[in-house]
């Protein structure tokens, strides 16, 4: 899939509109999501232009282990780091609705299994 700039994830990398950052490397961005599904709710967005997790080429591999990486920091230091969900969705039938990658981290509350 092509990847659109003016999504809007790209516009909040390039501070264009705001949001409320919890973590910034070289590599990520992660900030809380503007509909939180649970008491902490962050994204965490790659800053390179991958549209979907499975857009990503064979030499992002690392990339995305870093995105889970920093995803578990995260949820360490907001309070939540024996309990926490990554989710992942790739493309508009998975729930998919922001077209720049993004690692869901939901913490807080009890989560159901199986996932809706
Ligand atoms: P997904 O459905 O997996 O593509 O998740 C997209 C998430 O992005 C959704 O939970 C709502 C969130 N979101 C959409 N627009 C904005 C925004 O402008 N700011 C922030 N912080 N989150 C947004």
């Amino acid at each position: 899939m092509q990847y659109d700039d003016g999504n809007v994830f790209a516009r909040i990398l390039r501070r264009e509109i705001p949001a409320a950052i919890v973590w910034e490397d070289e590599r990520c961005l992660a900030f809380r999501d503007l509909d939180p599904q649970a008491p902490l709710h962050v994204l965490v967005i790659p800053k390179a232009r991958i549209p979907r997790v499975g857009d990503a080429v064979e030499e992002q591999r690392e990339l995305l282990g870093h995105l889970l990486w920093a995803a578990g920091e995260i949820a360490r230091l907001q309070g939540h780091g024996e309990a926490f969900r990554l989710v992942v969705n790739h493309g508009a039938g998975a729930g998919q609705s922001v077209f720049h990658l993004h690692v869901h981290l939901l913490a807080g509350r009890p989560m159901a299994w199986p996932p809706g």
